[in-house]
């Protein structure tokens, strides 16, 4: 697991201008679409419920500026795939404009396209692989066991967020939207799940490992969306259009990675 690269949607977050890290702002020019960080989801009908981006505090990531995606943030095993699949000008090639540790971006403000919230912030995860999808993360506490768990890591726990500087109006007035019904779980299958289980932190990982099989496939064939342009519909068929939509919309891109 983790090796292969597989199908993923990646969900452009897109890092508010006036915040753009200034070893990149030499390369932005009025031509250039954006800077973002690039999330690997397996679940792109959810984005609707995004509360924040999740990185990892000790990972190295890249920026490269692609073809028709803006700069790109994500790791360097990640970018060196897409650049296989004509992300880039020349391909095969990409240049490498700037290197961050995770920790360097946390607390930026982000554009996560379709959220319920005008502006989400990039936290600490613990739990993010290196070796998957491109090790960027959109959290989706109302229906993934994970993301919840570490939302409430990091709103329940002060010396966290001291930390990683990270500020209480960052992460307190953010709480699990409401996207997707799913009978008898209710409308937020994720924190119901995780209180019946006690699971307590990000660090439960055997029990949220039993909450996330528990949820993922009753999710996919059982729960209706309530929010946004496929409200009414199950998730398996939202699902259909939702890929192929996310081809054509400059928010979202499918890529092998
Ligand atoms: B999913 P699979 Cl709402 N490290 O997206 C840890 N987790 C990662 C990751 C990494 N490097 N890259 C992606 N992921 C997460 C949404 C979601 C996801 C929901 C519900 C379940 C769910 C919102 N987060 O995944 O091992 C991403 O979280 C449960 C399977 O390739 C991605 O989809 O199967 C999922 O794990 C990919 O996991």
């Amino acid at each position: 697991e983790g090796v292969e690269p597989q199908g993923y949607t990646l969900i452009k977050l897109r890092i508010h201008d006036d915040h753009i890290p200034a070893i990149l702002k030499t390369h932005v020019t009025s031509s250039t679409n954006g800077v973002y960080l690039a999330a690997a989801t397996l679940r792109p009908e959810t984005m609707y419920g995004q509360t924040n981006c999740w990185l990892h505090p000790d990972i190295l990531y890249v920026a490269f500026e692609t073809r028709l995606h803006g700069i790109l943030i994500c790791t360097r095993r990640a970018a060196q795939n897409m650049v296989y699949q004509e992300f880039t000008h020349i391909y095969g090639q990409y240049t490498i404009l700037a290197e961050f540790l995770g920790s360097e971006l946390f607390g930026l403000p982000l554009y996560a396209p379709l959220s319920y919230y005008e502006t989400v912030y990039v936290l600490p995860m613990m739990t993010i692989k290196e070796d998957k999808g491109t090790g960027v993360v959109t959290s989706v506490p109302s229906d993934s066991p994970d993301d919840y768990a570490a939302l409430m890591d990091i709103k329940n726990k002060p010396n966290l967020r001291e930390k990683y500087h990270i500020k209480e109006s960052m992460v307190l007035p953010y709480d699990p939207v409401e996207i997707i019904e799913l009978e008898p779980d209710g409308r937020l299958a994720a924190p119901t799940i995780c209180n019946q289980m006690k699971i307590h932190s990000q660090n439960d990982r055997d029990k949220l490992l039993e909450a996330k099989e528990k949820i993922y496939t009753k999710s996919f064939y059982d729960g209706i969306l309530l929010v946004g342009k496929y409200a009414n519909t199950k998730v398996s068929d939202a699902k259909k259009t939702c890929k192929v939509i996310s081809r054509s919309n400059d928010e979202c891109v499918v890529a092998l990675v």
